[in-house]
C-alpha cells in the first residue's frame, strides 16, 4: 500500500513509519516538525540523540534499501498544500498522528490551550475535508486516546468505543442504540481528541469515509525491532515534565538517581501499551479497514492497566530508588479503578508485551547510557491544571516533597 504517515517524525509516528516500510509499504511522512520546535521552546531535548528527519530516512535507506519520503507540510495551516499533496499522490491509507499530544503542555497557558485546539482540530478537519473534496477513498487510521473515556470508575468495563443504551420512547417502549461512550476529557489535549471523535462520526455518516480511531493508552518503552537496527534510527524519549509520560519518566528518574515523582496518592489507574505493540496495532488496523458507509471502527489500543503508585514501587524495588508523593499539579481523581475491554486487537492476532523486570531494566540501561544528556531542572512537572492549583504547587521539586518512602 501507499501510506501517508502524518506526524511521522514523532514518538509513535517514526517507529510506525519504519515498521510499515519494513513490511513493504510505500511510506510518505508528512510533518511540520513542530515537536522539534516545541523542544526548543521548552529548552529540552529527547534523552536519545535524534538526527534530522532527512538523515534518519537516509540511514533507513542505507540499511534496508527502502525509501521513506518526507514532505514538510503543516496540516493545520497549509490546507491547499495538503490537498494538493493528496491529489497528486492518492494514498491507499492515511495514518494520522499529527496532533499536539501532551496534556501538561496543553494546560500550560492560554496560548498553549489555543495552540493545541487550533492545531489538533484544524489538522483533523482539514484532512477529512480534503479526502471528501478529492473523492479519495483512503482508509484513515487515527491515533486517539483512552483519555476520551475519562478513566471511568463506575465498576463496569469500558467498551471499545460504543456503549449500548436503552432509550425510553414516548410510547413507553425501550429502543436500543449504540452511542459513542460519553466523552469525559481531563485536559485540553484530551478534549481535542473528543472533538476529533465527533468529526469522524459526522464524516463517516455524511460522506462514507472509512475511518478507524485507536483509543491508545500510555505508551512505554522506546525501541522497536526497526529502531534497534542502527544508532541513528533511535526513537525519541521524552523525560521532561510536559512530554515525559509516567512510566518512562520513572525509568529515567531511576537511572539518574532522582526520586520517582508520584502525583498525589498515586491512586490513578491508567491503561498502558509498549511502543512495539503500538506499531503492531496500527498495522493490524490498516489490514482490517471498515466497509465504506459503516460507522467509525474503534479499538482500545492498550494491553494492561496499572496504578501509578504500584509502578513507582515496582521500579523502586528493581532499582533501589526513592519514591516521593508530590502535590498533584493536575485536576484528576485521586484514586480510580479502570477496567477496559480490548479483545478486538487480540482477536486480530496481537500477542501483548507485558511489563516485566527484564524489559524495564533494558530501558533503565538505555536511560543510563544517555543520562549525561538529562537536564535535571526539566524533570519536575510544573504545568498546573487550574490557577488555584498553580498557587499551591511549589515549583522546586525538593521543596515539594511531602512524604517519602524507600
Ligand atoms: N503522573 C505522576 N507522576 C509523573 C507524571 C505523571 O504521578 O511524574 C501521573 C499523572 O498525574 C497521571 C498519570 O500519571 O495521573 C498519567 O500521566 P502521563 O503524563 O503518563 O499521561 P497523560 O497525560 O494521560 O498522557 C499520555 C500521552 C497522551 C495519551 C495519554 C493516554 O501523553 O498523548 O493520549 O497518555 S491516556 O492516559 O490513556 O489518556
Amino acid at each position: 500500500m501507499k501510506i501517508a504517515v502524518l506526524g511521522g517524525d514523532g514518538f509513535v509516528g517514526w517507529p510506525t513509519a519504519l515498521h510499515l516500510s519494513d513490511a513493504g509499504h510505500e511510506i510518505h511522512i508528512l510533518d511540520n516538525l513542530s515537536r522539534r520546535w516545541i523542544d526548543t521552546e521548552l529548552g529540552v531535548q529527547s534523552l536519545t540523540p535524534m538526527d534530522s528527519i532527512q538523515e534518519r530516512t537516509r540511514i533507513w535507506h542505507a540499511q534496508t534499501g527502502r525509501r521513506i519520503h518526507f514532505h514538510l507540510i503543516d496540516l493545520a495551516r497549509d490546507y491547499e498544500l495538503l490537498k494538493n499533496w493528496l491529489a497528486d499522490n492518492r494514498p491507499d491509507a492515511v495514518v494520522h498522528f499529527a496532533e499536539q499530544r501532551a496534556a501538561p503542555y496543553s494546560m500550560k497557558t492560554d496560548r498553549h490551550k489555543n495552540y493545541t485546539v487550533n492545531n489538533n482540530v484544524n489538522a483533523t478537519h482539514n484532512l477529512l475535508n480534503a479526502l471528501v473534496e478529492l473523492d479519495l477513498d483512503a482508509h484513515l487510521v487515527h491515533l486517539g486516546t483512552m483519555g476520551v473515556y475519562g478513566y471511568s470508575t463506575v465498576g463496569a468495563a469500558i467498551p471499545e468505543g460504543y456503549l449500548p443504551v436503552g432509550i425510553e420512547t414516548v410510547a413507553g417502549d425501550t429502543v436500543s442504540q449504540d452511542i459513542l461512550y460519553p466523552a469525559n476529557p481531563g485536559s485540553i489535549y484530551h478534549m481535542t481528541k473528543c472533538l476529533d471523535q465527533l468529526l469522524f462520526q459526522f464524516y463517516a455518516k455524511n460522506d462514507g469515509l472509512r475511518i478507524t480511531d485507536l483509543h491508545q493508552g500510555i505508551v512505554w518503552g522506546t525501541h522497536t525491532e526497526q529502531t534497534r537496527r542502527h544508532e541513528q534510527l533511535v526513537n525519541r524519549f521524552d523525560y521532561d515534565g510536559d512530554y515525559g509520560t509516567v512510566l518512562n519518566r520513572f525509568l529515567i528518574q531511576a537511572a539518574i538517581g532522582y526520586p520517582l515523582t508520584v502525583h498525589g496518592t498515586g491512586g490513578q489507574t491508567r491503561a498502558f501499551i509498549h511502543i512495539q505493540d503500538s506499531v503492531r496495532c496500527i498495522e493490524l488496523a490498516l489490514k482490517n479497514p471498515p466497509q465504506r458507509g459503516s460507522r467509525v471502527e474503534i479499538f482500545n489500543q492498550m494491553t494492561q492497566t496499572h496504578r501509578v503508585r504500584d509502578l513507582a514501587q515496582m521500579i523502586a524495588g528493581m532499582t533501589g530508588s526513592e519514591v516521593i508523593f508530590l502535590p498533584n499539579p493536575r485536576k484528576e481523581a485521586a484514586e480510580n479503578d479502570l477496567i477496559v475491554r480490548n479483545e478486538k486487537f487480540k482477536l486480530l492476532g496481537l500477542d501483548p508485551i507485558t511489563l516485566e523486570n527484564g524489559l524495564l531494566s533494558e530501558i533503565v540501561d538505555i536511560a543510563k547510557k544517555y543520562a549525561y544528556r538529562v537536564d535535571r531542572s526539566r524533570v519536575p512537572a510544573v504545568s498546573a491544571w487550574t490557577k488555584d492549583i498553580a498557587a499551591k504547587v511549589d515549583h522546586d521539586p525538593e521543596g515539594r516533597r511531602l512524604k517519602s518512602v524507600s
